[in-house]
């Protein structure tokens, strides 16, 4: 039974479980993340972001040298290994260099001309056949980088009622992602994203998890969901989806962000940490009862067009730390018999009570322990980083616009 609703400090037993999850938790960084991308209407350079790829890697090696929960780099084969496969052995040096690895790949089959109407579900053959073959491109850059995910993501859909056989690109993508799938081999998966608009506005090929789960299925036990945080319409559910995923051993990855309207792509929990940690706390109730946690792929997915680009990625990964760690420190034994008895005011107070707990001086001492500062933003800003890029970088990211701020 529950004491009661005052506030209590940690018990030892959450305190173990915080500091558990804290030595387990990760977060992959999207090296697109650190350039100058903004909004359709406009970006607002900055003269410290990343102008090459090494750059966008020693960024995330800054995010990871001052959090200690970032240790891998996703990246989009278009922007960041223009030649291909070739690319590799620089990339993963570099990667090295900055004390993280390679993480997810994504291939990109949205921004060439030939896409317009599609890349797996265009009715035009050819096309079909130009998208698949970058995406096996992508397979040979995941087998030299040995990232285990390959990340995709598909911009395909019609705009206009009557313009394109819903089935029939249904079923070219079936026969594309199968093909896909035959390639992967070892420990590799294919993660499946959806999004339900943008930049299709009227039937997106790939619009919910449930399309993505029947594509996952017709390929095989290599293909997973992917919830992109962005890609819902206002008010769904995501942590229903999540348990539903969990439940069907189909999730495979998340793309963070938070959001106010649509794929806004703003700092993870920024508008909504509630949503957050009950999306974490399906994950840490699930892992707490089967006793080992889901394999799941934790990835941001950010465009940062008006704060600094790394301390907004900074505030991100200690964001989704401290959601992780309330999630995690929940008395899930006390929840399940609230739960079953029907108890609804206990039940939500035992929920809530994790979601209200400061774990933040916790979260202080676990960073003191691994030698990490205790407050990674004001490291990150007493460390130069961004005098010192704007003055590397300033020329370079001038040349992209007339002037910046
Ligand atoms: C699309 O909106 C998306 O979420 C996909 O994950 C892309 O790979 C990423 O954003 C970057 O464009
Ligand atoms: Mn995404």
């Amino acid at each position: 039974m529950r004491a009661g609703y005052l506030i209590m400090p940690l018990t030892s037993a959450q305190t173990d479980q915080a500091i558990k999850a804290l030595d387990s938790f990760a977060i992959e960084l999207p090296s697109w993340g650190f350039a100058n991308t903004g909004t359709r209407f406009g970006k607002f350079i900055q003269a410290s972001a990343a102008t090459t790829t090494p750059e966008k890697i020693a960024d995330a090696g800054a995010v990871h040298k001052f959090t200690g929960c970032c240790p891998s780099v996703a990246v989009h084969v278009l922007w960041d290994f223009p030649k291909g496969v070739a690319d590799v052995p620089e990339v993963m040096q570099v990667a090295k260099d900055n004390g993280v690895r390679i993480g997810a790949i994504n291939p990109n089959v949205f921004q060439d001309q030939c896409y317009k109407n599609g890349s797996l579900g265009n009715p035009d053959p050819e096309v079909r056949k130009a998208a698949l073959s970058h995406i096996l491109d992508c397979v040979e850059i995941q087998n030299a980088t040995g990232s285990r995910d390959l990340s995709l993501w598909f911009a395909d859909g019609t705009s206009y009622p009557g313009t394109g056989s819903i089935r029939a690109r249904k079923e070219w993508f079936v026969e594309g992602l199968k093909t896909v799938h035959s390639a992967l081999s070892g420990d590799q998966r294919m993660l499946v994203e959806y999004k339900p608009f943008e930049p299709a506005f009227y039937a997106t090929d790939i619009a919910d998890w449930g399309m993505s789960y029947i594509y996952s299925k017709h390929c095989g036990p290599r293909a997973r969901v992917l919830v992109d945080t962005g890609h819902h319409y206002q008010a769904q559910n995501i942590e229903q989806i999540v348990a539903w995923l969990l439940s069907e051993d189909m999730l495979g990855g998340f793309h963070f962000n938070d959001r106010r309207y649509a794929d806004d792509d703003l700092t993870l929990g920024c508008i909504d940490p509630y949503q957050v940690f009950r999306i974490f706390h399906e994950i840490c109730y699930f892992t707490w009862e089967k006793g080992a946690a889901p394999d799941i792929a934790y990835m941001v997915d950010q465009s940062h067009n008006l704060k600094n680009k790394i301390e907004e990625t900074i505030q991100t990964a200690n964001n989704a730390q401290e959601m992780y760690v309330k999630a995690a420190i929940v008395d899930h034994a006390a929840l399940q018999s609230h739960q079953l008895k029907g108890n609804l005011v206990d039940a939500e107070e035992t929920l809530r009570d994790g979601f209200f707990a400061d774990v933040r001086p916790l979260i202080q001492e676990w960073r003191k322990s691994k030698g990490l500062p205790a407050d990674p933003l004001a490291a990150f800003r007493e460390s130069g980083y961004t005098a010192k890029a704007e003055t590397d970088r300033g020329a370079r990211n001038k040349g992209a616009v007339s002037s910046y701020a």
